[in-house]
């Protein structure tokens, strides 16, 4: 029996209508840990790796169709519709609950209830949320003791009155169509059937440290955001921190692990690395923005990852890491596109079909044996480049946030905003471009302002309104800028070369943030002049800093037409401001006098 009665009560109460065989409370204890394990590992729900080669390591695989978020099956449940907003889907509470309801009918029939208290933030810091989440998943189970603190000192924490979100999930039959990730921001409870894929079933994640977060955060007054947060210590050994927004698959985890290229490292630069996905950041009694990581883990794209793109990813997933939907080798070995590491001789693929090196798919084309969003999740403990301030209950404080993108033109490699006003603005008119790997049509621009399009828990008209509030806030609030590694030339070729090289974007940022150097005014913003990029030793084409560096008059105008589209969404709740930035940019374009 536990002493916090309301918990006990609900855990009976999401039992009747489950209907597991039985109950097991998680106490976060190593020996569970071994025992959790060994269970999984004979039901075949995971696979052991060699344990030389990659000692405690876990494999799995998911469904077919459940190897994403599904944006399209994410609810947020309010009262009013209005209070989602027109970028949510919405639905009522009660049809929430009554249609999920349905599903959960009976639905851990045969199978064991887990109840995992875990907290997001530091145990006992002030900054943190509790929740309790019931799964039948007993890989969500090994995946959240990665990605956050659970078990028994958190329980501890909570007491016997204790506020915590209620979480409740279950595979059901894995079915798409009876699938829903719902939240409920008004009751701090989320309700998540029919999946097993990270982000819709480790539920302290996107749903709770960013979905109901971000809600809590406007009325308390503090920010949940989609952000990486990284330290860069500068030759005269200070370590600035940097937050960052980019859209999933855009970036984050590269650039939270930075490795610095030779030349910059001889002269003493450093990364430290806080967070790769999220960031809780708030206005400490300095009238300065600090940013806490909620998390405890990284879940991770692996494609793509190798000892030249991320070689602090690499080590940190060298032990103690389950992953998803990479191409799994004979004898127990992981492989995936773009490691640059020799693939297995023979294995499967990421739907466990026979796969070997140059196989040839059905379409002609080398077949594929990672699922292009195919994951990592590894302990922060294990981070080379981890920053020693990461568990710090205040966190770090931050002095420049960075928006970014995937834009193949428009977008400079860097600009900076004009004022945190001007920041905002930035922030809410960003986009990426779809790629090969999304559903939608290839190059087609979608506006995710803040990256928050998926995950901000309201109408977004009042999330901008309370970014400007937090900034009238600061007596120094962080600088913003705006970065694009992923701009082409003709060819489609990166005109940059990114990754480690990115330090030179972070130089120029830190120089500007503390006021060293001049930047030439553009109508978009402070762009850099080409001698203030330190540019020694790259590679690069004739005339591509150039075209990194410009800012085409006529496309900006026609980027502008659609930005105007984007805020009519909101109708008259966007703020006042929203649209004097906006027709600040208009004059500055020549449009209007
Ligand atoms: P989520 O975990 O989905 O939120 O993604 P993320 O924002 O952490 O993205 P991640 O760092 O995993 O990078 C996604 C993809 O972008 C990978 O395929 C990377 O190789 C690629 N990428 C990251 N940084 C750069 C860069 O500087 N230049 C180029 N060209 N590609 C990059
Ligand atoms: C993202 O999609 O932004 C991720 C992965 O970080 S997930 O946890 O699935 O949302
Ligand atoms: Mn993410």
């Amino acid at each position: 029996m536990v002493r916090h009665q309301e918990l006990q009560l609900w855990v009976e109460e999401m039992a009747a209508m489950c209907k597991p065989e039985r109950i097991v409370w998680i106490n976060g204890s190593e020996e569970e840990h071994q025992r959790l394990t060994a269970e999984a590992i004979s039901s075949g729900e995971v696979i052991q790796l060699d344990s030389e080669k990659w000692p405690g390591c876990l494999y799995h695989r998911t469904a077919l169709n459940d190897v994403a978020r599904t944006e399209d099956l994410t609810f947020i449940c309010t009262t009013l519709k209005d209070d989602a907003g027109p970028t949510n889907n919405w639905m009522s509470p009660e049809e929430g609950y009554r249609r999920a309801g349905e599903i959960f009918e009976g639905a851990m029939r045969g199978r064991t209830m887990y109840v995992i208290p875990f907290c997001m933030g530091p145990v006992g810091s002030p900054f943190s949320k509790i929740g309790v989440e019931l799964t039948d998943s007993i890989y969500v189970v090994l995946n959240m003791r990665i990605m956050c603190n659970i078990g028994d000192e958190v329980l501890e924490q909570l007491g016997a009155g204790g506020e915590f979100t209620k979480c409740l999930h279950s595979k059901a039959e894995l079915d798409i169509k009876k699938r829903l990730i719902l939240h409920f921001p008004e009751d701090n409870a989320i309700w998540s059937v029919g999946s097993g894929y990270g982000g819709n079933v480790l539920l302290g994640k996107k749903c709770l440290a960013l979905r109901i977060a971000s809600h809590v955060a406007r009325r308390e007054g503090w920010m949940a955001e989609h952000m990486l947060i990284m330290g860069v210590q500068r030759p005269d050994g200070h370590i600035y921190y940097i937050a960052g927004a980019f859209p999933s698959a855009c970036g984050k985890t590269n650039l939270a692990m930075l490795v610095p290229p030779e030349g910059y490292r001889a002269k003493g630069w450093k990364v430290f690395t806080v967070g790769d996905d999220i960031a809780w950041m708030r206005i400490d009694t300095d009238r300065r923005l600090w940013a806490v990581n909620p998390e405890t883990g990284f879940f991770g794209v692996a494609p793509g990852t190798s000892k030249n793109t991320n070689p602090n990813a690499l080590e940190t997933i060298r032990r103690n890491t389950i992953f998803t939907n990479v191409v799994l080798g004979k004898g127990g070995t992981v492989w995936w596109e773009g490691m640059e590491e020799e693939p297995p001789a023979e294995g499967r693929d990421w739907q466990g079909r026979p796969w070997k090196p140059g196989l040839i798919g059905e379409d002609g084309k080398p077949a594929v044996g990672a699922h292009p969003n195919s994951r990592f999740t590894a302990p922060f403990s294990q981070c080379p480049s981890r920053s020693a301030r990461a568990g710090d209950h205040h966190g770090v404080p931050i002095s420049a946030i960075i928006f970014g993108g995937r834009r193949a033109r428009l977008t400079p490699l860097v600009y900076e905003a004009q004022s945190w006003g001007h920041g905002v603005y930035i922030g809410a008119t960003m986009a990426s471009e779809r790629t090969a790997a999304q559903f939608g049509k290839q190059g087609e621009v979608r506006r995710d302002p803040m990256a928050m399009l998926p995950f901000c828990g309201y109408n977004m008209a009042d999330y901008f309104e309370h970014w400007l509030r937090m900034g009238v806030r600061m007596t120094r609030p962080p600088r913003i800028f705006n970065v694009n590694w992923f701009r082409t030339d003709e060819d489609g070729s990166f005109l940059w070369p990114g990754f480690g090289e990115n330090i030179r974007v972070l130089d120029w940022i830190l120089a500007r943030c503390l006021n060293e150097v001049e930047a030439e005014k553009t109508a978009i913003g402070w762009v850099p002049r080409k001698e203030d990029l330190n540019l020694e030793g790259l590679d690069m084409a004739p005339g591509a800093i150039d075209e990194l560096l410009s800012v085409n008059k006529e496309e900006w105008i026609a980027e502008a037409g659609l930005i105007a589209e984007h805020f009519k969404q909101f109708d008259d709740r966007i703020p006042h401001e929203m649209w004097a930035q906006h027709e600040a940019l208009l004059r500055r374009l020549d449009l209007i006098g």
